[in-house]
């Protein structure tokens, strides 16, 4: 009897649990759940100005997703020198300027690469804007030769990395065009984008003083923690050029760049302006919601990718204590702009929007303009608030339509 009992419960604990495997693309299904407070500390207090946000929930809501979802990101700084390994003047035609600048850090003992790849635009004089995203490999971003193939993927065979293999997603001379610098390196000059040990020891992560003590922690920072921190190593360089204007950098990204732009964006202040497409789960969409990736199903893939902790909310979604709203309201008071596309369920759409417009009362605290309704807009019809979103008709990608919205969103926002 009791041995029939156990299996019957056995029998049921598979069932729920790889039932959860499954993507739920059916709306009906998404579980009842309440959102995590965004302006009510843990202790309860409610948070009624600019003030509090900043000093009380803003801190608490950054160590939570630390310390449960991405790890945390170390402030050591590492010894960092910068070299001019290319230059051309007239490339795109005439339109830009472009520079490849080899970025080393070091520790003494150990050193890596990250190739920071810049486009600037010819037709405008002084300082200009620009869009910082990471790349799968600086050479899969155009068919141009002179692009040198980044440190991380000129040993690398992975068959997405090929030259200018992803160039449809980079309109270049749009890019310069509309008066706007772009750089971009490779994610992988970071962190290899690979699950193991190995990968872990050859990622940057090494070079810091207290890799060996802390990289088992659950709490320690993994591969989107990394990217984010890259991403604000690129910062550090666009400072230091002449040509950028420092105060209107935009951090973007899609998909798994997406989560990592986020992150990059609710960490450092220095991002003017935060962009992501289609980043799903981990990225814009609301956990809770339960819908195409899951938790569960993002372990079973790139388990490398968040801080252990973030495993107990596995099959587990209604004991997070936060969701992806409360990232995106990190980013307040700085303009927001979240994308997603219809055909992309996995990256669940309607979690990514209800996310953004659920961070709006922290852009309202500071007299800025979130999402002003929960109900979806139409396809091809971008809210530009100081909350920004839209959807396109479409499957996972960066399309023209995604780069023009996003333009013209840093148009507005910056006056151009
Ligand atoms: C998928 C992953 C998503 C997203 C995507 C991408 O395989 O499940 O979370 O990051 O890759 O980066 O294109």
């Amino acid at each position: 009897m009791r041995k029939t009992f156990l299996a019957i419960v056995a029998l049921f604990m598979t069932v729920t649990v790889s039932a959860q495997r499954e993507p739920n693309y059916d709306e009906s299904k998404v579980p009842d759940f309440e959102l995590p407070e965004l302006l009510k500390c843990e202790n309860g207090k409610v948070i009624t100005s600019t003030k509090e946000w900043e000093e009380l929930r803003r801190p608490e809501l950054l160590s939570m997703f630390s310390h449960r979802m991405y790890g945390v990101t170390p402030s050591q700084k590492l010894d960092v020198s910068y070299r001019t390994v290319a230059e051309t003047m007239n490339d795109l035609n005439g339109k830009a300027f472009s520079r490849q600048v080899l970025v080393t850090f070091s520790n003494g003992n150990l050193k890596r690469e990250m190739l920071i790849l810049l486009y600037y635009p010819t037709n405008v004089k002084g300082k200009v804007p620009v869009f910082l995203t990471c790349n799968y490999g600086n050479e899969s971003i155009t068919k141009n030769i002179n692009v040198l193939p980044s440190p991380s993927t000129r040993v690398s065979v992975n068959s997405e990395i090929r030259r200018g293999a992803m160039d449809r997603r980079w309109p270049l001379d749009s890019i310069v065009a509309n008066g706007y610098a772009l750089a971009t390196m490779c994610y992988g000059d970071i962190y290899p984008d690979k699950a193991g040990q190995q990968a872990k020891d050859s990622s940057i992560m090494p070079l810091f003083d207290d890799y060996m003590a802390t990289r088992d922690k659950p709490d320690s920072w993994e591969a989107i923690g990394a990217w984010a921190w890259g991403l604000s190593r690129v910062m550090d360089y666009l400072e230091t050029d002449k040509r950028i204007d420092s105060k209107k950098v935009i951090v973007m990204g899609h998909s798994r760049h997406g989560k990592a732009a986020l992150w990059a964006g609710a960490q450092d202040p220095r991002f003017a302006m935060v962009i992501s497409n289609e980043s799903g789960c981990g990225g814009a969409a609301l956990s809770k919601r339960v819908f195409g990736e899951n938790i569960d199903l993002i372990h079973a893939n790139f388990p490398y990718w968040f801080c252990k902790n973030f495993r107990q909310y596995i099959c587990n979604e209604q004991k997070l204590p936060f969701d992806q709203h409360q990232l995106i309201a990190l980013i307040a008071p700085r303009p927001v702009y979240v994308a997603s596309a219809a055909g992309d369920l996995w990256a669940d759409p309607k979690g990514e929007f209800l996310s953004a417009y659920y961070a709006g009362p922290v852009y309202e605290l500071y007299g800025k303009k979130g999402l002003e309704t929960d109900k979806m807009p139409e396809l091809h019809q971008p809210i530009m608030n100081d909350v920004g979103y839209h959807i396109r008709e479409g499957v996972h990608d960066v399309t023209y339509f995604d780069w023009r919205a996003f333009m013209d969103f840093a148009n507005k926002h910056f006056g151009k």
